[in-house]
Formats: C-alpha cells, structure tokens, sequence
C-alpha cells in the first residue's frame, strides 16, 4: 500500500538550516536550483493547450506539452490491491487509466520494468540497485538516495524543473522556502523532487471500538493503567457478545516499528521515543543537551514489560510475530481486535471496510493514553516520505517533471469525473505524484467551512477543488446515510479520517495545537554509519524485543542496549551529535 507508506515512512528530513548551510558553503552565495525563472510561471500549465511542440528543441517548454513522437519511460511498482472496490478486478498497474491520460496529454508511456506486490519491494529494488539494472523515474526513501547519489546514478534535473515545473508545482516546492529542493541538490544540481508533508501527519492515535466499549460500560482510556483495563476487558468479556473467546485487544504485526499497527505509539505513551518508523530511530534531546535514541533509554523498559503482559495475557496477539500488515488489517476488519495505534487515516483504510463488513462497528480516534493522563506522540520536526529521482541514463528527464505536473493538473474541476475509480484510475499506483504540503489542513478547513456556511457544493478555483470536494461530498453523503454513490464506509472513512472535529486529523490537529508532542530532533540525511549499520541494528532491535516480548527476561533490553552501541550504535550517536552541533536549528 504505497499510499499508506508514503504517508507513514516517517523520515525527517535536514530540510532546514543544515541544508542552507551546506549549500552556502558549497556554492557561496549562489542561489540553489529550486529558485525559479519568473519567466516560466507565466507558461500556461493547462493540458487543454493542444499545440503541442514541433520539436522540444524550437518551441517554448510548456508544463504539459505534448511531444510529437512518444515519449518512453520505464518505472517500477510495489502494489498492493485498489483501496476503492469500485475500481475493475484484476486491474494491474500497467492498466491505469490515468496511464492513458497522461499519454494522451502528453504522449509520454509509462513502462513497469516490474511490478511486485508491495512487501516484496524493497527487496527487488535492492536487488536491481546492486545489479545496476534501473528504471528512467524512481521513488526513494531516503536511504536510496543517498545510495544512488553517492553512486552517480542519479540524473540531474535541474533543468527540466527549471524550464518545466508548472506554477503548482513550483508553489508546493516554495512553500517551506525551497529548504527541501535545496536538501535533495548537490553540487548545483537538482538530484529529486521531494514530496514533504506536515510532519503532524505523523502524530500517533490510540483508536479504538467505541462500541465494544459501550457494550461493556468502559470508559475511552486516557492512561495506560485504563487501557490495560480495557484492552484485557476486549480479551475477557465478550465484547462482540457471540459468546466465543475470540477477540483480543491490541493490533500488532510482526514490524514492532513501521507505517501502522506498530508499537510507536504505544511507547510514546511510556514517555518512550524509539522511532519514526520504517526503521528509522527517533532521537531526543536529553539532559545533557545531546541528542539520544529513545530506542535505548530507559523508558523503553517499562513498556517492554507491559508487552510482556500483554502477550502472556492475549491482549496482544500470540501470533503477532508471524503476521505482517495483512493479517493485522485481517483481524481489524474481521471484528477480532478493539484497539490500533496508527496515525490520522485509518478510517480511510481499512476501518472504512470494517464498516462495511459489519455496520454496528464504530471506530472513533483518541489522544494516546500516557502515564498520568494522555500522552505526548513523537512527531518529525519535518517529514518527505521520498523523492522522485531519475536515472543519469534517462533521455528526457524533463518527463519526470510534466509526469508530475500532470498529477496535480488532475486535482482542477475541469477533470471531475464521479466514475473514477469504475473506470479504472487508481490514484496511487500513479507515480511521480506529489501533493500540495498543506493538503490535509487545507481539506479540513475548506470542508468545515464549507458545512459551517451550509453549502451544497465546494466552490474552490484551484488544483485543491478535487480533494476538497471529494471529502466535501462524502461527508454530505455520510451524515445523510446516502449510499447511492459508494458504501457508506468509504464516505464515513473520508469523513472520518480528514474532515470530522473529532475525527483523525481532528483529533490530530487538537495534540498540535495544544502542544501535546514531542519532536524528534534529528532530520538530517541518513549519516554514514546509518546507511552502512542501520539495517543490522534494526534487525537486533526487532530480534530482542521481539524475545522480551514473548516472555524472555527484561534483562534481555539491557544487552541490546549494549550490543547497539557497540555494533554502530556509538558510532552514530557521534555522528548524529556532530549533526546537531553544527547543522541542527536550535
Ligand atoms: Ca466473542
């Protein structure tokens, strides 16, 4: 589910001050690449100019022109199944209708040199990164990155974006100032196009059956000491009242720490920041004024021991270390567990398909409960889920670019289409695809403002109308229990997820404005010992937890802690520290 991936590979970025420092002292006072030519901004980005271009070399670059002779470029996929049932069964990639559109916009073809099923991704990708074998346009975390960068393998797109970058494009990449163009550039050229987010995307939520709760007279849990409570009351007493022992409390799978149904959340609560997920360790400002994992404090322990309980109890599942998300999400829309930490769209996936299973089940999201009342959720100081980069072998690099103009072109009103997904546009098999930064605020207070003023139709004039009337639409049909559309799951999930107060990013919204978060202060590039260490002491981490987890003795954590930093942990905490010294905004 790359969709979800990219809303939850949680990888801080150096976006800020390191970066412009980096580049002062590079390149004097050169501006960087991401500074753009005024002049472009008045090429009309709209597809509904059919000049086309006689040839790329005579005529004025246009956004979206078309090329004369088909343009080939080749990419790879990661999938997982189409979120909207509406959309055509079987579909593969290869079959996206907005493929046909954006050949017919622009005469560029999409090529998948391969596509796998999402959880086998990363290890194909590493194997054609070893082999060299590449695809034109990639999509890189951004460890890749630096991986392909050190290697010269990455094509320069300094000049596409220059001379291609549509107004919206180049709005979105100006909105924090350009610092995270400047972050994926080197040597003056521009090596990707990052996709940067609200870090508050990132906030973790305790959600949880309000149903089950209510069948059992419980409380929503605003501690850890309540949610022991209910979570063993979820295991205990029946709550889906079919007189079977057979639900439990907590989700979990077998990545402790990941994109959803992980553990991030759950530790927060503890006071306990061990990670960004996606094996990225979080890192928090300690006593002494120096950066430290929160993988490695003591606060980790407490939780690791409540685990322990839980496991022995069936609070978490026992089978947790054999299932990866598929299961998990199987077991949530099954009605067999009451309780996930995850961030602000779970409604959207897969709570919205519970619903549809089984209309009595109600989901709402909570504060993460903490040790005195509710928690504080780690959250990135800023947040690129990855970069769209090139291969130094590709010929048009400048396709890249009118790829993603083309994406963000598709949000106007001109190209509302209700039947969508029946027609087979799958919108995150779409790749490059980059989002307006402030998306999800801007959706959720142009839709209750909308609701506010009781209007019956979203009246937006920019690239954000198809997000915005989308949620707008849904919500209308949600609270009128309209299910001509879509399920009413699906309308309850885009509801739910961006536009209700109480809801994901409501609920989001309200920990930020009331400063109940800490930051992870590190959001530099990966540093060296990262990149070469990081993997194995991922691997360590999820060995030893795991063991403690399912009973092994609690002293466990402290030879981890001791075999981390000697297998690199030291090293990296050097490192990162250097980092902070000298680059970090303080
Ligand atoms: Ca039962």
């Amino acid at each position: 589910m790359k969709w979800h991936k990219s809303w939850s590979v949680i990888v801080s970025l150096s976006l800020v001050l390191s970066v412009t420092a980096a580049c002062s002292s590079k390149d004097g006072n050169k501006e960087g690449a991401s500074s753009s030519p005024s002049s472009s901004a008045s090429v009309a980005p709209s597809a509904s100019s059919e000049s086309g271009e006689a040839s790329a070399e005579t005529t004025k670059p246009e956004p979206l022109g078309k090329y004369p002779e088909t343009v080939t470029v080749t990419e790879v996929i990661g999938y997982n199944p189409p979120e909207d049932p509406r959309t055509p069964s079987g579909m593969t990639p290869d079959q996206n209708k907005y493929l046909v559109d954006l050949k017919e916009m622009t005469n560029i073809e999409v090529k998948f040199k391969w596509m796998v099923p999402n959880n086998q991704y990363e290890q194909k990708f590493s194997l054609a990164l070893a082999s060299g074998d590449l695809p034109d346009i990639m999509e890189l975390d951004q460890k890749n990155f630096e991986k392909l960068k050190n290697q010269n393998m990455l094509g320069d797109l300094t000049e596409a974006y220059e001379q291609y970058a549509s107004p919206d494009l180049r709005k979105y990449m100006e909105s924090d100032g350009g610092f995270a163009m400047k972050t994926f550039s080197s040597d003056g050229k521009q090596l990707a196009i990052p996709a940067f987010e609200d870090p508050f995307l990132s906030t973790q939520l305790l959600w949880i059956r309000k149903d089950w709760l209510d069948t059992l007279g419980m409380q929503p849990p605003t501690t850890m000491a309540e949610l022991d409570k209910v979570a063993e009351a979820f295991v205990t007493q029946d709550p889906d009242r079919n007189n079977k022992n057979d639900t439990y409390g907590v989700s979990l799978q077998k990545e402790l720490f990941f994109w959803g149904f992980d553990l991030r959340g759950f530790f927060n609560g503890f006071g306990a920041y061990p990670s960004v997920g996606d094996k990225q360790s979080a890192w928090i400002k300690g006593s002494d004024g120096k950066l430290a994992p929160g993988l490695i404090q003591p606060e980790m322990k407490a939780g690791l021991e409540m685990l322990q309980s839980w496991y022995k109890r069936g609070i978490i599942n026992k089978e947790f270390a054999l299932k990866d998300e598929n299961k998990a999400v199987e077991d949530i829309v099954g009605g067999k567990v009451g309780i996930s930490y995850g961030e602000w769209w779970y409604p959207n996936w897969p709570l919205n398909s519970h619903m549809d299973k089984d209309p009595k089940a109600e989901w709402i999201a909570l504060q993460i409960p903490g040790l005195d009342g509710p928690g504080k959720s780690l959250v990135p100081k800023l947040r690129a889920g990855k970069v769209f980069a090139v291969s130094k072998d590709m010929k048009h690099p400048e396709a890249a670019i009118k790829m993603l103009n083309f994406y963000i072109e598709m949000g106007y009103k001109k190209y509302k289409d209700d039947e969508k997904a029946a027609k087979g546009y799958v919108y995150n098999w779409f790749n490059p695809r980059i989002y307006n930064p402030a998306d999800i605020d801007n959706i959720y207070t142009e839709v209750n403002k909308a609701l506010d003023a009781g209007q019956t139709e979203i009246t937006l004039e920019d690239e954000n109308f198809s997000n915005v009337d989308s949620v707008f639409r849904a919500t209308k049909e949600y609270l009128a229990k309209d299910t001509s559309r879509q399920s009413l799951g699906i309308s309850w999930g885009q509801y739910y997820s961006r536009a209700a107060k109480d809801g994901g990013w409501g609920t989001t919204k309200k920990v930020k404005e009331s400063n109940q978060f800490v930051n992870n202060e590190f959001y530099g590039l990966p540093t060296e010992t990262i990149v070469s260490k990081g993997g194995q002491l991922d691997k360590l981490m999820q060995e030893s937890f795991t063991k403690i987890i399912m009973g092994a003795s609690l002293d466990e954590f402290d030879k981890f802690v001791a075999s981390w930093k000697s297998l690199g942990g030291d090293k990296i905490i050097e490192e990162v520290n250097a980092w902070y010294d000298t680059q970090a905004v303080k």
